[in-house]
This record gives C-alpha cells, structure tokens and sequence, in this order.
C-alpha cells in the first residue's frame, strides 16, 4: 500500500472493523480510499457489485463488511448469517477478479475453526473437525470466503489473502444487549445497572467459556502490514495471543464500570465454544504484535460508549 496513487476500495466503512480501518489508511495518508454506503450499493446483488468495480475500479480491496453478531444472534438467525456473509465475498471476490485488482484482504473469524481443535489453534486446523453449533452457518460463510481466496489464486493467479481475526471489540461497536458479542453487551449491562442502582448484572453461561480479545484498532494496523507484507495462500491468524474467562472479563469489566455491582451467572444461556486461542507464531514471526492490552482498551472503549452511544440505556 505503499503508493500514492492506489485506489483502496474498504467494504463495511461504517462496522466497527472498517471504521478502524477507514481510520489506520487515512492516518497514513498515502492512497486514495474508496467507501461505499450500504444504500448505494448493496453488496448481496451480483450486478450492482460488478456495475460499482467496473465504474470505480480499485486496486486494492479490504473486505470488511459482515453479517455480524454474538453467540445469540448467529444461533437466532442461521439464514441472515449464512446468506448475506457468502453473497457479500462471492459478489467481491468475483469482481475484485474480473476488474483485476493487484490485492484483496479477506477477513474469516477465530470461530470459524472445528469447535474442539487443540489450542492455540494453529491456521493448519481449519475444516480439520465439526464446527461450533451455535454459530455454524455463519462460520460455513466465512469458511468459504477462506477457501474462495484460494481458488481464485490457484485458478486465475489472483493476490486474495485471508486473515482470521479473534474476537474483536473498541469504538463504534453493537452494544444491542441480544444481539452484540460479549464484550460490548458487558459494558452495556453493568452502564445500565449502575444507571438504574440496580445491585444485580447477569452474565451469561457459566462464565468457563475463555476468550481471546483483540482492540479493532490493532486489527486494523494487522490488516494494513498484511496488505504491505503479506502475499501467501494460507490463511493467517490476528490476535493477541493471550485469552481469559468470561467470569474473569466480567470481573474486568465490573472493576472499569461498576465496581460494587455483583455478578450473578444465568447458566441457561449457551457457553458456545469452550476456548478458541489462536497460536500467533506466525504473524509474529513476520513481526507484528498486537498493543493495546485489554483493561485499557477496555477503559477507552467504555470511554467512548459514555461520550457517544446514542441509545445508552433505553
Ligand atoms: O462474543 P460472544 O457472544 O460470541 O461470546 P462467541 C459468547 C460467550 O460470552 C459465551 C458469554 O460463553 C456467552 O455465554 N456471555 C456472557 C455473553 N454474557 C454474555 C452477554 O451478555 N452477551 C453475549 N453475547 N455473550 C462469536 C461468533 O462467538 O465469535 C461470531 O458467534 C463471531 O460469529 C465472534 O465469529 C468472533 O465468541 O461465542
């Protein structure tokens, strides 16, 4: 991404991952960022897709846009997750081919790998085992966005990479307590009570499920050193290396926000996968590492929910 004149098209400008990205490329300064609106143009339909590249043209293509959610809402609407994440890469990837684009970055997910491989995960695991149930049709999607990328190398010579992001979380992110990921839904939960006085927050499941999180922000400088240094087949892991409990994130979480409040667990809700660690030798290897250490991403994401969440505790 190192020249003036490219045209960088991001997809899911306005998620909390393109937004970080959007973010990291205009810090940079040096190409010429194409977005997108989902109202101009809807990347499930195959023509309107062809129709923007051919007119737009992008050299380099960051796929960030997703059907997106938590452990509730991939088990509540398997149909949404499925079809909209593989219309979406199936219509970009076709036409980042047809109109040549020098690079494209696909993003798959931690939970997108068999449900009981050995941890860390390795990128070699992937398809190795069944998948998590509760967020199958989603991880199918994203699967083969993984191995599109493959095919279109090995068929047509194309540059699409994949990377595969752990759990992610910071500004701009769904805080909607049934359909957001756990992160968030925590910050929202003990804002909400403290707000109210209310002494009790419900955490979900047995709080024995572990999870590895990683600050958008730090997905975002990952997903612009792959686009400078990155150009192999196999998919490639972003994340911080390190996971914890959700008992033990709600704690955390308790201690930023509200910390005489208690925890009690609701262990009728799902756990979902038991741990998705991901091994990080190899984008360490190639010499990235994460930054932002969890409290303080955490801190500054609370920060940011306060100042602008525009729907804080209706
Ligand atoms: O982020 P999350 O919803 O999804 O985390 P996954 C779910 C874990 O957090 C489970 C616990 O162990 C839940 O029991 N949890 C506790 C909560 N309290 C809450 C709460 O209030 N809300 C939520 N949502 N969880 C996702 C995939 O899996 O991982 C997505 O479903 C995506 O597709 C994402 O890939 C990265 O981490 O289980």
């Amino acid at each position: 991404m190192s020249s003036v004149n490219q045209k960088i098209f991001v997809t899911g400008h306005r998620g909390l991952v393109g937004r970080a990205v959007v973010r990291a490329i205009q810090d940079r300064g040096h190409c010429e960022l194409l977005t997108c609106d989902r109202s101009d143009l809807d990347l499930r339909d195959p023509a309107a897709v062809e129709t923007w590249f051919s007119k737009n043209r992008p050299d380099l293509v960051i796929h960030c846009a997703g059907r997106v959610g938590g452990i509730q809402a991939n088990a509540n609407l398997p149909v949404d997750f499925f079809y909209d994440n593989a219309a979406m890469h199936m219509n970009v990837l076709h036409a980042a081919w047809r109109h040549s684009v020098s690079k494209l970055l696909f993003l798959g997910s931690s939970c997108i790998y068999p449900r009981d491989c050995p941890q860390p995960i390795r990128e070699e695991y992937l398809l190795t085992g069944p998948l998590e149930p509760t967020n199958e049709a989603y991880a199918l999607a994203k699967v083969t966005g993984v191995r599109s990328c493959q095919y279109y190398r090995e068929q047509y010579g194309c540059n699409f990479v994949a990377a595969m992001p752990t759990n992610l979380y910071g500004p701009f992110d769904n805080f909607d307590l049934e359909t957001s990921h756990v992160l968030p839904a925590l910050i929202r939960k003990f804002h909400d009570a403290k707000l109210r006085g209310e002494p009790d927050v419900v955490v979900w499941g047995t709080g024995t499920a572990r999870r590895e999180f990683l600050h958008v922000d730090d997905l975002a400088e990952a997903c612009l050193f792959l686009m400078d240094t990155y150009n192999e087949a196999a998919p490639i892991n972003i994340g911080t290396g390190v996971d914890i409990s959700i008992g033990e994130l709600a704690q955390l979480v308790r201690s930023i926000v509200y910390p005489t409040a208690r925890i009690v667990l609701d262990a009728s809700r799902p756990d979902g996968t038991p741990r998705k660690l991901l091994n990080m030798d190899r984008l360490h290897g190639l010499g990235w590492r994460h930054r932002i250490k969890l409290q303080e991403g955490i801190r500054d994401t609370y920060d940011w929910f306060t100042k602008f969440s525009t729907d804080l505790a209706n």
